[in-house]
């Protein structure tokens, strides 16, 4: 499979048209220049085996090979047996920079374990190399006393993890973490994937992005909300223009955003297709503004009945009238209907789903005619204020919705980091729902994933509110089945464990603080510690103040990454893992829940060991400082959960420095269990069931589709999976059309409620989103050492309307000072002609923390001149906890 690969190829493969006339622009640096010729170079040279794996970075979850030679990393490409056939983007393209000669790629890796005086915290330096075992030792004698106390339901210590580590890490932060040791857990999928999360558990009974990237091949008419695609999702884009160079004008697309990102260039509005630029957190006004115009324009409500939706509504229940876009049967046959109340769901987790007895409404016809009315206020008229869009545009819009049968909206960030953002998600499903497209192949609501591994992180259990096999902790009937299929037939076993996860008098949920509450307890000083594993919080969090302080205060800080990070200025302890994709093994699944393997291809540097080794070797020593302390109970507890997992390699424990050769390679066959007790554990399961699934089918078979990977749920060894979830297919598998306890489809009459953040006014008047770049992954550390991502967009910037700017007297590339309620950043402005925001508006990359230039080394005090996070808020959703990382009211000042 060996090919060559001439420079010309390379930029291509790196997505390049854009990419080289970028390249112009920028400025020319000789150390950059030859190290791109270092990288074509390289990529000549043939590779003796390619090696499956993951792209490490978006939900796409784009199938890779790594080119290795002499056990080393020369290319990576796409694989062309998977769903990507071949494709990658520039990220994926440039993954082999960072395995190339003196990169800083290569050079920058963490490869000891480090340990420094908490005193010391505050730069990367003053660190010292130490053993495995005496960083562990360290973290276990300091454990060991925290959890000697509570905070709420667990001890005051908390792992922060990641939906980038493996399927297999989240599993086990969920067993050892929130079971085995009773600690505080939430990953950064709190900041990413709660309100997707929290919002279709509340709708279809349980977690799981419901359709697959082809939907965009059967469906007619495509809404995407707060979804910059293009850039954030490349290979699923991919796919989407293929679909409208195929069926041209017959898919009609409706793009919602408050900034004209890059998808809007495959528009065509000449044929009906629509960019309307909303203002921020305003999505459910024009939801139900669209719903309002269906039912009381396009039915004739107002025309018919002189707006009395109430008689319409009766004439349809009792079948003298037929609705157009109505579809009385789904309504009948698979909804009940609530009402929106923000209070009385945010006790979902810790109550129970009693709670929507609270809320319920008339199920059915009846319902929906409650709903009928309720929308009366809705007029676009009334909204287009709220909105900022034109009440033409919002009939359009409407008009475009019932158009044909197969409508299809997709929505991430826009609707996710907002503080009513589980609102945003019920008022579509609902619309959705009465007009009768949802669950079939093209037709429904599909929130996709943004991380490699953001679902495994919830199918792993390491979310809050989420348990391993993606149940839901506030289901007595999961906690049960979980307990039991943990125990192994040992009923002491089984209670404890129940214990753990319930309040065995008011059966109440026993949760972990979410994410913004620990850091904000760490604070206050009620959690004592914290170990990040696979992200960084320094600059991906909200309000980085807050975050500073938190860090600063901290009796221990643990950070467990590949390269040296902004968090990492404020640890105590540093543990250098190996990168899952390319030097360890596991799995991953991506957003339209297909599962796919990461084979190990090359050695990790140094003394770096995989994620999963790192805890378990944490556990396996703190249960034993347990036992030697005399907390037997704790210890027995812990043993027993630990057997089926390391069984056999307990001697290479004891001593980890003298064995990391060894743990390295027992790491395949320990993941491997780890896959299977968890695909074990996830039977029965509604969509996430993969108990059909093990290592073996992933490294030897194909889907019904000839591609690597298979998507949940997996129900025997012989299924090759599911495409959707809730269509006919899923009714026939489980006798229900969706995971509620009847069946049916959970639908809310939301009114627009007001975001956490204080709205604009005289002093704060212009609106902030922080959104992503095609170029970068998140804080950087991984893309800012590539050579052409970071020559491309080598610093931070505000993009600002033309108009705006004008009015400010700001030209392209002043330095302008961008200040919220909580903070200020300094950065460049840019007048943007492309992804041009709606006036009001202004937007900046929030990648560029405090250690700047990933390439020169120039570093900032932190948290950073040009962080955008100073300036956001860590308000949340209500119910699902995920911070308003996309509204921030802000003054700019021309400096
Ligand atoms: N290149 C690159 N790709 C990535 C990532 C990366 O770091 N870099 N990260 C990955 C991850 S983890 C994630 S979660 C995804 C995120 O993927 P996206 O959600 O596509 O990413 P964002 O650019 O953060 O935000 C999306 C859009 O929401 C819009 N928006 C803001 N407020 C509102 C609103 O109130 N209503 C509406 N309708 N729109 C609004 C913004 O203008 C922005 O265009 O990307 C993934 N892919
Ligand atoms: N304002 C604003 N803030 C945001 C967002 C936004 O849109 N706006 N988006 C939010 C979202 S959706 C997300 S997902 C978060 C992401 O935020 P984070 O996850 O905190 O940021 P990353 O840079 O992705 O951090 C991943 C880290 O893992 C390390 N790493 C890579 N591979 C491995 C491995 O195999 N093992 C270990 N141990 N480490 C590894 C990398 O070096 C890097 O430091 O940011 C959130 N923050
Ligand atoms: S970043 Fe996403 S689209 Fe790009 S190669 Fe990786 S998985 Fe594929
Ligand atoms: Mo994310």
């Amino acid at each position: 499979m060996a090919q060559k690969f001439t420079r010309r190829k390379f930029l291509k493969g790196a997505g390049a048209g854009a990419a080289l006339m970028g390249l112009k622009a920028v400025e020319k640096s000789r150390w950059i220049e030859n190290f791109s010729r270092d990288i074509a170079e390289a990529a000549n040279l043939p590779a003796e085996k390619w090696v499956n794996s993951v792209c490490p970075y978006c939900a796409c979850g784009c199938s890779i090979l790594y080119g290795v030679r002499q056990g080393k990393v020369v290319s990576v490409r796409g694989n062309p047996e998977a769903w990507n056939r071949g494709g990658v983007c520039i990220k994926g393209a440039t993954l082999a920079d960072l395995y190339l000669f003196n990169s800083p790629g290569v050079k920058d890796r963490l490869k000891k374990p480090l340990l420094r005086d908490p005193e010391k915290r505050g730069s990367l330096d003053n660190f010292r190399e130490v053993s495995w075992d005496e960083a562990l030792d360290y973290m276990v004698k300091k454990v060991k006393e925290y959890t000697k106390t509570k905070f709420g339901d667990k001890h005051p210590f908390a792992m922060y993890g990641s939906g980038q580590a493996s399927l297999e890490f989240n599993y086990l932060a969920a067993k050892f973490n929130v079971i085995g040791m009773n600690i505080h857990n939430d990953n950064n999928g709190r900041l990413c994937q709660a309100t997707q999360a929290n919002a279709m558990v509340i709708s279809f009974g349980i977690d799981g992005p419901p359709m697959s990237f082809d939907d965009v091949f059967e469906a007619d008419n495509l809404f995407l909300f707060g979804f910059s695609i293009a850039d954030t999702l490349p290979g699923w884009f991919g796919k989407l223009v293929e679909a409208k160079v195929q069926k041209g004008d017959n898919l009609k697309i409706a793009v919602i955003d408050p900034v004209k990102i890059s998808a809007t260039q495959i528009l065509n509005y000449k044929a009906g297709d629509l960019y309307l630029p909303i203002i921020p957190t305003t999505d459910v006004a024009f939801i139900n503004s669209m719903a309002h115009v269906i039912i009381y324009e396009l039915e004739g409500v107002n025309r018919d009945y002189a707006g009395d939706a109430s008689r319409w509504a009766d004439d349809v229940i009792s079948g003298k009238v037929k609705p157009k876009h109505i579809d009385t049967e789904f309504i009948a046959k698979y909804v009940n209907f609530y009402r929106g109340d923000y209070q009385v769901l945010a006790r979902l987790g810790k109550e129970g789903p009693k709670i929507f007895d609270e809320i319920k409404l008339p199920s059915g016809l009846e319902g929906f005619k409650e709903y009928a009315k309720f929308l009366a206020a809705y007029k676009p008229e009334n909204v287009a204020q709220t909105t900022g869009l034109t009440p033409a545009d919002i009939r359009k819009a409407a008009q475009m919705f019932v158009r044909n049968k197969n409508t299809m909206s997709m929505y991430l960030q826009g609707f996710g980091q907002q503080s009513n953002g589980v609102s945003k998600h019920l008022a579509l499903v609902t619309l959705h729902a009465v007009t009768g497209r949802l669950g079939r192949a093209g037709a429904g609501v599909m929130p996709s994933v943004g991380q490699p591994n953001g679902l495994g992180q919830r199918v792993g259990g390491a979310v809050v509110g989420r348990l391993p096999g993606n149940r839901n902790h506030a289901l007595a009937a999961h906690r049960a089945s979980l307990a039991k299929a943990l125990a192994r037939g040992n009923q002491e076993m089984e209670a404890k464990i129940l214990e753990r996860l319930e309040d065995p008098v008011t059966k109440n949920s026993r949760l972990s603080l979410t994410s913004v509450d620990i850091f904000k307890n760490l604070k206050n000083g009620n959690i004592k510690g914290v170990w990040t594993v696979c992200n960084n919080p320094m600059v991906a969090f909200p309000n980085l103040n807050m975050v500073h302080e938190a860090l600063r205060k901290a009796d221990l800080v643990v950070v467990q990454d590949i390269y040296p990070t902004e968090t990492m200025a404020f640890a105590d302890v540093v543990l250098p893992a190996a990168a899952l994709s390319g030097e360890a093994c596991g799995t991953y699944l991506n957003s339209e829940r297909r599962v796919q393997m990461l084979e190990k291809a090359v050695e990790p540097p140094g003394d770096a060991l995989p994620d999963g080794i790192i805890l378990l070797a944490f556990v396996y020593k703190y249960q034993k400082a347990l036992a030697a302390e005399g907390r037997q109970e704790e210890a027995d507890f812990l043993k027993f959960l630990l057997e089926p997992i390391i069984q056999g390699y307990e001697p290479l424990f004891e001593n980890v420095q003298a064995n990391i050769r060894e743990l390295r390679e027992a790491n395949q066959e320990i993941q491997k269990r780890l896959f299977s007790e968890l695909a074990y554990v996830s039977k029965g399961i509604p969509g996430n069931d993969f108990s059909g699934l093990s290592y073996e089918r992933l490294r030897t078979e194909k889907d019904a589709k000839g591609y690597v990977g298979f998507k949940l749920p997996v129900l025997d060894s012989s299924h090759k999976g599911l495409e959707r979830l809730y269509d006919e297919n899923y009714e026939a598998v489980y006798q229900k059309r969706f995971a509620t306890p009847d069946g049916k489809l959970r639908c809310f009459l939301f009114e627009q409620v007001h975001p956490a953040e204080e709205w604009i006014d005289a002093e704060y008047p212009f609106m902030l989103t922080l959104p992503r770049i095609y170029e970068h992954w998140h804080t950087r550390t991984r893309t800012g050492r590539c050579a052409m991502p970071h020559r491309l967009r080598p610093e931070a910037w505000l993009s600002i309307n033309p108009n705006d700017a004008k009015k400010l007297g700001i030209k392209d590339g002043d330095w302008v000072e961008v200040e919220s309620r909580r903070g200020k950043v300094t950065v460049k402005a840019k007048i943007d002609t492309v992804k041009t925001p709606r006036e009001g508006v202004v937007w900046m990359p929030w990648a560029y923390g405090f250690l700047g230039n990933l390439f020169t080394g120039q570093k900032e005090a932190p948290p950073g001149k040009s962080a955008g996070n100073v300036l956001s808020t860590d308000a949340y959703d209500p119910v699902s906890k995920h911070p308003e990382l996309k509204f921030t009211a802000v003054k700019i000042r021309k400096v």
